[in-house]
C-alpha cells in the first residue's frame, strides 16, 4: 500500500472508531513500529466498523441482562417427527442405511466438520482434531475422521458399483486454519483426494468489555475471537461453499463438531432416516443421561423446533417425567445434523440476520491504559456468539434421530483429570464398542495372562476395570460390518489392533 492510501485507509479507521465510541483502540498507535503500524491497520480495515458500535452495545446490553428461561412453551417433539434406532426393528434400519448409501453413491453427500473452536476447555494449543487420544494405533481425531469417510465411500462402492466422493468441508477460523492446512498436508490428507477437502474460514469478531469497549489485547491488536459455530451460515456465503456443493451435486449434508470420537461420518442410516421423512433439517440426539446433565434439549418451543441450552431451562422441567418414568425432554442435542443444500442455502441468505446471539462471559487477557499485558482472574470480557442449531426454527420438516450414546457419543471436551468427557473416557468408549464389536462376532478378548476379559456396555460402566484396549481401524470396519469373517472364534490378546494389515493376514488365514 503507498504511503498516501495507508494515510486515508488510517483516517478512515480513525473516524469510524470514534463514530463507534470505540477510539480508545489506537490508544497505543503512536507508540507501535512501522511494522506493527501496518499489521494492525490491516486488521481494522477489515473489521465490519459500520457495525461495530451496534455490535458493542448490543453485547454489553445482552451481558447485563438475565438469561432467559425459554421453558414456559416448551414441548418435547412429537413422536411422529421422531426416529429411534433402538426403538425401529432391523428392517427400516437397513431400508434408512440403503437409502443414504444410494446417496452416497451417488455424491449427493457431503460431510461439514466445524472446527473453528479454539479448544479452551482441553487446553491445548493446537487444533482438538489434531489431537492424539492415546490409541495404541496414536491416531489423531482428524486421521479417525478421514478413515470412517474413506470406509464409507468404500462401503456404498461397493453396494453400487460406483466410484464415489463425499467432499468434506471443513470450517476453521483464524486460530485453526493454518495449523489444520499444515497438519492434512504433511499427513497426505490421509489418503483422501486434496480437492476433496475444502476448508474455509469463520468470521472473527471483537470481544467487549461488560462497559461496550471493544478490547485491546495487545497495543496494536484487537481480541478477537471466532462468532461461534452459527457463525457457518455466513461463512458458506463468504467463501462461496453452497455454490462448490452445488457443483459437485451435493444435497445433504452431514455436519458435525471435531470432539466426538465415535462420530459416524456421513451416517447413511441418519441421512436416510432424513431423506425418507422429506426432512430439510433434522438433529441426531441421545437420551440425557439425567435430568441436570448439560447439554441441550431439542424440543419445540410454541411449536417452533429448537435447542433449548441447559442454561434456559428450570430444573423441575429438566426433571419432569412421563407415565413411564422417562424423562419427557431426554432429547440431548450431540452436535450431529443434517441439512439439505436448499435449506442452508435459505438460512445463509434469507435468515442469517434473525439468527440468534448468544453471551459468552470469558476471562480475555488485555493491555491495560499503561499499556502493561493484564491475565484476568475473573471474567472481564464479552464474547458473542451464534449457534448452529439456530437455523433449526427456519426448518418446514424438522426431524430428528435417536441414537444410542454408547454407539454413537463420547465428546473429547476436557482435559485429563476432569469428571467427564476426558481423553480416557473418548479411549474407553471407543474400546469398550470395538470390544463389543468383537465379541458379538464370536471373538474373545484376552488380557496378556491369556485370562478372559469380558466386554463392557460402555466407557462409564466399566468403572475401575477399563474395557480391554481393542481398537479396529475404520478402514477396516465403519460401524461392525465385516468381521465376523475375519475374527470368528479368535483369541485376541489385547491391547488388539485391528489394521488393514492385519485383517489382510487375516483373510490369508481362513483362506489357507
Ligand atoms: C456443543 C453443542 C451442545 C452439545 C455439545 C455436545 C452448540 C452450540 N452446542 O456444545 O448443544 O451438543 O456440543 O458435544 O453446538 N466451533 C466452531 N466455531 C466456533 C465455536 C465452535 O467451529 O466459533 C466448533 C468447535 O470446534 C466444535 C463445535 O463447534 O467442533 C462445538 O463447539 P463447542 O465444543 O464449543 O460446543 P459445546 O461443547 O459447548
Amino acid at each position: 500500500m503507498s504511503l498516501t492510501a495507508k494515510m486515508s485507509s488510517l483516517e478512515h479507521v480513525k473516524q469510524s472508531l470514534e463514530r463507534a465510541g470505540q477510539d480508545h483502540v489506537l490508544r497505543f498507535w503512536p507508540e507501535l513500529s512501522e511494522e506493527d503500524r501496518d499489521v494492525f491497520l490491516q486488521e481494522l480495515v477489515k473489521l465490519d466498523l459500520k457495525g461495530l458500535k451496534d455490535h458493542c452495545t448490543r453485547a454489553a446490553k445482552a451481558a447485563a441482562s438475565t438469561p432467559r428461561i425459554l421453558d414456559v412453551d416448551m414441548d418435547p417433539v412429537p413422536p411422529e417427527f421422531m426416529g429411534s434406532v433402538r426403538k425401529s426393528d432391523r428392517k427400516s434400519l437397513t431400508e434408512w442405511e440403503d437409502e443414504g448409501l444410494l446417496h452416497i453413491s451417488r455424491n449427493r453427500v457431503g460431510a461439514l466438520l466445524l472446527a473453528g473452536g479454539q479448544g479452551t476447555r482441553l487446553g491445548v494449543q493446537y487444533p482438538k482434531g489434531m489431537y492424539k487420544v492415546g490409541l495404541p494405533s496414536g491416531k489423531t481425531l482428524y486421521q479417525i475422521q478421514a478413515e470412517r469417510l474413506h470406509k464409507i465411500r468404500e462401503l456404498a462402492d461397493g453396494k453400487h458399483g460406483s466410484k464415489c466422493t463425499v467432499p468434506w468441508y471443513i470450517m476453521t477460523s483464524e486460530f485453526t486454519l493454518a495449523p489444520t492446512e499444515k497438519f492434512f498436508e504433511e499427513n497426505n490428507y490421509f489418503g483422501l483426494e486434496p480437492s476433496d477437502i475444502i476448508m474455509f474460514e469463520q468470521r472473527m469478531i471483537p470481544a467487549v468489555t461488560f462497559d461496550g469497549k471493544v478490547i485491546l489485547q495487545g497495543k496494536g491488536k484487537i481480541a478477537m475471537a471466532p462468532d461461534g459455530n452459527g457463525g457457518l451460515y455466513q461463512a458458506l456465503v463468504d467463501n462461496n461453499i453452497l455454490e462448490d456443493m452445488k457443483k459437485r451435486g451435493v444435497e445433504y449434508l452431514h455436519v458435525y463438531c471435531v470432539d466426538n470420537i465415535l462420530v459416524k461420518m456421513a451416517d447413511p442410516v441418519f441421512i436416510g432416516f432424513c431423506v425418507t421423512k422429506g426432512a430439510d433439517c433434522g438433529a441426531k440426539v441421545v437420551e440425557k443421561s439425567h435430568p441436570a446433565e448439560p447439554v441441550g434439549v431439542v424440543c419445540r418451543v410454541q411449536g417452533v423446533p429448537q435447542v433449548v441450552e441447559y442454561s434456559e431451562i428450570r430444573l423441575e422441567m429438566a426433571e419432569l417425567r412421563g407415565p413411564g418414568r422417562e424423562l419427557v425432554y431426554s432429547a440431548g442435542n450431540i452436535c450431529n445434523h443434517f441439512f439439505t443444500r436448499t435449506f442452508l442455502q435459505d438460512v445463509s441468505e434469507k435468515f442469517q440476520g434473525q439468527l440468534k446471539q448468544h453471551v459468552a462471559i470469558k476471562k480475555v487477557p488485555f493491555v491495560d491504559t499503561c499499556g502493561s499485558e493484564v491475565k484476568p482472574s475473573k471474567p472481564n470480557g464479552i464474547k458473542m456468539e451464534k449457534f448452529v442449531f439456530d437455523a433449526f426454527p427456519f426448518s418446514r420438516n424438522f426431524v430428528v434421530f435417536e441414537v444410542i450414546r454408547e454407539d454413537e457419543f463420547s465428546p473429547l471436551k476436557n482435559a485429563e483429570g476432569a469428571s467427564t468427557d476426558t481423553p480416557t473416557s473418548a479411549r474407553n468408549s471407543l474400546f469398550a464398542l470395538h470390544g463389543r464389536w468383537a465379541t458379538s462376532v464370536g471373538a474373545m478378548l484376552l488380557d496378556h495372562h491369556g485370562n478372559n476379559i469380558p466386554p463392557t456396555a460402555s466407557s462409564e460402566s466399566a468403572g475401575d476395570c477399563p474395557p480391554a484396549q481393542c481398537e479396529i481401524s475404520p478402514l477396516v470396519s465403519y460401524f461392525g460390518e465385516g468381521l465376523e469373517q475375519l475374527l470368528k472364534g479368535k483369541k485376541l490378546v489385547t491391547p488388539f489392533i485391528l489394521d488393514k494389515k492385519m485383517a489382510e493376514k487375516l483373510q490369508a488365514q481362513q483362506h489357507s
